[in-house]
């Protein structure tokens, strides 16, 4: 391992979580075995046109059957964490009502295997796969959604909670709410900016009920949330470009953070919204700001926002990755710092990090040094974070194995890990390598110096 990679090991103390991070939807497959109810994903993939490749997640890595091997790969990245969700349907197919024990021992033996390694268990419970039954109910525009989220929540906290290293309640609220529901490119697919605030209102609702659901059942695993963050910069120093950069500002960020730390949301957005505003009941916002034990961040490029159409990253001749995200490490300081400055924060985990890239393989071999360009350059802005004080505790990679990647199908590879979707075979590509040097870096660094017997005393 080069001794660039070791410095940059030092930099994390001693007891820093090293992960790698999956969802549920995207990697597990088995959509229609062992009584897992249908998502809202498998009908969106249903609709013609809304997946680039025309697939879906009916067979995706086929983790179900292969957890033992995942469990293994992970363990030969020295990996100490797992980040996985549930699949909701899978353990209770319509949502509410009968709970479905082929589903759980799937969980269950997916949680002991890690456990039996040493690896510990970061559970999440909302990776954007609502059972379709509820859809079927209005969805996340419904209120009624929340209580079900909530007795779900709490039957995950009954069995899971002594076992998880964490439970985070929702994964990117706001993916949920502005793709799903006003873009429409992600599942269920509506078009409406008043549905989607609903929708984010109820998301943070659930969230909040969720919590103390959870609490009351005496959890005793760590209890968060999970954002996906990016600083908004303005295109130009107009003061047109600035104002729209400030209201962006508060539709990706403010509207989540005001509201889990402070119990309110951003007047400026309010008013924006106008008619499209949430409906908010009294006490709803005392809910939302229930303690939280943890604060995931999802992290992957910054956003450039103007009046005008301001050029892309690509346009523009940016460094971007096969996302057409811009690779832009300095951001995650920058959103770091300015979120620890903004906002008492709870300790911070980096949820979700990577890039995708369409490295082949070839001969055995995926050579990605684009990847672990962006993985290393990202670990030292965060760690740049680190030492101006913010309190990150972990970081997981995105993500562990390529996986069905939402709209753009499996055309797009995040993986450390390749996945041959013909055979299912797994290839350690060279940023997996790489990663499991630096943790391995840091394992040595803080391992205990053996005393040799002649050593004195
Ligand atoms: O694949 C997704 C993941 O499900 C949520 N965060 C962003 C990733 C990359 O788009």
């Amino acid at each position: 391992m080069s001794a660039e990679t070791r410095a940059l090991a030092a930099r994390f103390p001693r007891d820093f979580a090293w992960g790698v991070a999956t969802s549920a939807y995207q990697i597990e497959g088995a959509a229609h075995e062992d009584g897992r109810g249908d998502s809202i994903w498998d009908e969106f993939c249903r609709r013609p046109g809304t997946i680039k490749d025309g697939s879906n997640g009916d067979r995706a890595c086929d983790h179900y059957h292969r957890v033992d091997e995942d469990v293994a790969l992970i363990a030969s990245l020295h990996a100490h964490a797992y980040r996985f969700s549930i699949a909701w349907p899978r353990v209770q197919p319509l949502g509410e009502g009968a709970w479905n024990e082929k589903g759980f021992a799937f969980y269950d033996r997916l949680v002991d295997a890690l456990l039996a390694r040493g690896i510990a268990p970061y559970l999440t419970l909302y990776h954007w796969d609502l059972p379709q039954a509820l859809q079927d109910k209005g969805g996340w525009v419904s209120r009624d959604t929340t209580l079900r989220f909530a007795e779900y929540a709490a039957e995950i906290g009954r069995r899971f909670g002594d076992r998880a290293a964490s439970i985070a309640t929702h994964n990117e609220p706001w993916v949920v709410a502005v793709l799903g529901h006003q873009a429409g490119i992600f599942a269920p697919g509506l078009r409406s900016q008043k549905a989607a605030m609903q929708v984010a209102h109820h998301l943070l609702l659930s969230h909040g009920i969720a919590l103390d659901a959870l609490r009351s059942q005496g959890c005793r695993a760590p209890l968060g949330i999970v954002l996906n963050q990016s600083p908004i910069h303005a295109a130009t120093d107009s003061p047109e470009d600035m104002a729209k950069a400030r209201l962006d500002d508060g539709l990706t960020i403010r509207w989540y953070m005001d509201a889990l730390l402070r119990g309110q949301y951003p007047e400026d957005v309010l008013s924006f919204l106008g008619e499209d505003a949430p409906c908010v009941l009294e006490g709803d916002m005392d809910v939302i700001r229930r303690p939280l034990d943890f604060l995931g961040i999802n992290y992957y490029t910054r956003n450039v926002s103007g009046t005008g159409a301001p050029l892309g990253p690509v346009q523009s001749g940016k460094e971007v990755t096969d996302m057409g995200w811009e690779v832009f490490p300095a951001g995650l300081t920058e959103l770091l710092e300015r979120l620890h400055a903004d906002y008492r924060l709870p300790p911070i985990y980096i949820t979700e990090n990577g890039a995708a890239y369409a490295n082949r393989l070839v001969d055995g071999r995926v050579a990605d040094v684009d990847r672990i360009r962006y993985l290393r350059s990202h670990i030292a802005a965060m760690a740049d974070a680190l030492g101006a004080g913010v309190d990150v505790r972990g970081y997981f990679v995105w993500s562990l194995i390529d996986n069905f990647e939402w709209a753009d199908g499996y055309s797009k590879r995040f993986g450390i890990v390749h996945v041959d979707y013909e055979t299912q075979r797994r290839t350690l590509k060279d940023s997996a390598i790489w990663y499991r040097g630096l943790v391995g870096e840091h394992i040595g660094l803080h391992a205990p110096k053996v005393v040799g017997a002649d050593a004195g005393g």
